[in-house]
């Protein structure tokens, strides 16, 4: 168990020190010690960040699920592997124990071969968090398909979009998923997607808020017969280190999402070695990630990296304010929960609550609080630590991407001491280099730069599907022989990171990461509508909230304005799904933009955060004067 489960400070250093002089011996030790392979490695590390090319432990075959389930069984058959919490809390938790995680896993593999996916093949799965969402991907992962799941907050255009850029054959969805009081038509969106997606053949339906929707003959059917009637074992795939393991949909600065490819064993170790020492997880923990699995974290800290650790981890259906804003806390008394891994905007809006709903619950179960998705504010940290945490849960800020697959930089909990704001250390096997505007690192302290990573990890992206230049040009041209992250940190003093936020032209609503483009595509659309610019403003609940520069066409638009703000809305909602709507649409006469027609957002980032006070330069313009104009309409 060497080096697997780090204690104190002296330990991470020197463990981290010998995994950035010898990865390789490094990660083969880890690799040999705590995973099961059908055959090992013939090389530990191959990469080339100029082409780029990354690969891990090759000539190496295993199937994932054995190490996720089947090498519990011995051991831990009768443990939980999975509670799922219901978005009703009336409607009883289920405890799914590793031997029936193995029986539904097997069956819906059963089911999709017989449906005719073969190993290789791309599996959308468009599902609200309820156990067969963890059980398909792992079905897929078991027969050797690739899944890809698509957020089920996503409209049926981006569903669309998604399904078509990675030529997915089937999809997996349910008739509706509950939010709250409220319940989503989820198989409509579906059905809506799928009028644009000629090479979708079958639709499984799980049966979950018996909703009445339409089942199309001969493409659509109901998943649960299929699985009583299946066969519960089912002989895994042998997959070779390299193969994909999912597809996973970011977004980027433009219009088309990303399909970011994980493969398979470097994934593996580097999530589970992450989860144990991230979480310092014990045997009977009970470990929970409030995360969506339509997002990197569900996918890596709800299913395989508990899992490939023999965990519990809970999966919650609802939402943080049903039946009222104390749900998140009943449910970590409910189920003593040890871990508690969430995002920065539940806590704010937690913290907006009366403190009596944390107050009248007993979290003393809690050993380590975590917070992923963005930077964490000062107040929001203080506030988990005093009234969640009772100042005895260290908070574990990880800093990672979807792209980095695991968490990337981070305290490790009563091992590294934490400071409010500061995601810390590099987690081990993690080289950071901060990065001046000439492209030339910034050694040394207290400096602040753009952030690189300077050698591969386990569990980095191997390339966007369809489109490896777009990977290339995207991670590894702006910074020679580094991952280029998007986002800006600071080093202080001591050698700590702090993530300053996204340098490019994404932003972090709520914790989704949007890009500008998609959504002014989406603005654009709407018929009254000549161009428009969108930009981030600081709001004190979701993070940044979105702040739209719309210029009208000149066709004499009359009609009321708000009237023309919610169809633009409407626009946003059809084209992505709700989580991009605007909070604040400004109509323009014009966007300042430069000479070679760029538009200036930095300017138009000062005015929607209300900071007119240091503009810069504005007469190198090609349209300075549109400046005080939106200046002085600004909302
Ligand atoms: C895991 C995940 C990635 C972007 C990332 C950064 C921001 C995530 C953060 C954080 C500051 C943290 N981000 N964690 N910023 N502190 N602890 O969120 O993946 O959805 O791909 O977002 O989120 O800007 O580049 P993803």
């Amino acid at each position: 168990m060497s080096n697997y489960h780090i204690k104190h400070l002296e330990e991470y250093f020197q463990v981290y020190r010998k995994s950035v002089r010898n990865p390789e011996a490094f990660w083969e030790e880890i690799a040999e010690e705590h995973f099961l392979w059908r055959k090992k490695w013939n090389k530990v590390l191959s990469w080339d960040f100029s082409k780029p090319e990354v690969k891990w432990f090759e000539g190496a075959q295993l199937n994932i699920t054995e190490n996720c389930i089947d090498r519990h069984l011995t051991t831990r058959g009768e443990k939980t592997a999975i509670i799922f919490e219901p978005n009703n809390p009336e409607e009883e938790a289920q405890h799914i124990s590793y031997y029936q995680l193995h029986d539904r896993v097997c069956r819906m593999a059963n089911v999709l071969k017989e449906k005719g996916v073969k190993k290789g093949d791309r599996v959308c799965v468009y599902l609200p968090m309820i156990p067969e969402l963890a059980i398909t991907i792992l079905a897929c992962a078991r027969i050797g398909a690739i899944h890809s799941v698509v957020f089920a907050g996503f409209s049926s255009n981006a569903l669309a979009t998604r399904i078509n850029d990675s030529d997915c054959k089937i999809i997996v969805t349910s008739d509706g998923s509950f939010r709250g009081n409220k319940s989503i038509d989820l198989k409509g969106i579906v059905d809506k997607a799928l009028e644009e997606c000629p090479g979708i053949e079958n639709v499984l339906v799980v049966n979950r808020t018996n909703s009445p929707i339409e089942m199309k003959a001969d493409r659509d059917v109901w998943l649960q017969p299929l699985l009583d009637a299946a066969y519960g074992d089912c002989v895994p795939e042998i997959m070779d280190a390299e193969d994909p393991l999912f597809i996973l949909y970011t977004s980027g600065s433009t219009g088309r999402p990303k399909g970011m490819v994980h493969t398979t064993a470097g994934y593996m170790v580097y999530t589970a070695y992450t989860f144990k020492n991230v979480f310092q997880y014990r045997e009977n923990d009970v470990y929970w990630c409030t995360a969506d699995i339509g997002w990197i974290t569900g996918h890596s800290y709800i299913v395989y990296g508990p899992l490939a650790n023999g965990a519990t981890t809970v999966m919650f259906e609802g939402v943080p304010s049903y039946p009222d804003f104390g749900r998140f806390w009943d449910v970590i008394e409910k189920h003593k929960v040890s871990q508690f891994y969430t995002a920065p905007t539940a806590i704010r809006a937690l913290a907006k609550q009366n403190l009596e709903y944390v107050e009248n619950r007993d979290l003393s179960s809690l050993k380590v609080l975590g917070s992923v998705g963005e930077p964490i504010n000062e107040e929001a940290w203080h506030w988990y630590n005093n009234n969640v945490g009772k100042k005895k849960s260290p908070i574990v800020d990880t800093w990672w991407q979807t792209e980095t697959g695991g968490i990337m930089i981070t305290p490790i909990p009563y091992v590294t001491p934490t400071t409010p704001t500061y995601a810390t250390l590099p987690f081990i096997g993690i080289q950071p280099a901060l990065m001046n505007e000439e492209g030339n690192e910034i050694k040394g302290n207290q400096v602040e730069g753009r952030l690189c990573i300077k050698f591969p990890w386990p569990s980095i992206a191997r390339t966007i599907w369809g489109d490896h230049d777009r990977y290339r040009d995207t991670y590894f041209t702006a910074y020679k022989n580094n991952y280029f992250t998007g986002d800006g940190a600071l080093r202080d003093a001591v050698g700590y990171y702090r993530i300053t936020g996204r340098v490019d032209d994404v932003i972090i609503v709520s914790g989704h990461n949007l890009g500008t483009a998609p959504i002014e595509d989406a603005i654009n659309e709407h018929p009254a509508v000549a161009e428009s610019a969108i930009v981030g403003f600081p709001h004190d609940v979701k993070g940044n909230a979105l702040y739209g520069y719309v210029i009208l066409k000149e066709t004499g638009e009359t009609r009321d304005r708000d009237n023309l703000r919610n169809e633009i809305n409407q626009q946003i909602t059809e084209h992505i799904g709700p989580i991009a709507k605007l909070d604040k649409i400004q109509f323009v006469s014009g966007l300042p933009k430069t000479r070679s027609g760029k538009i200036m957002r930095r300017i138009l980032r000062k005015i929607a955060s209300k900071d007119v006070s240091n503009l810069g330069d504005t007469s190198t313009l090609l349209n300075p004067e549109v400046v005080d104009e939106i200046i002085k309409d600004a909302l």
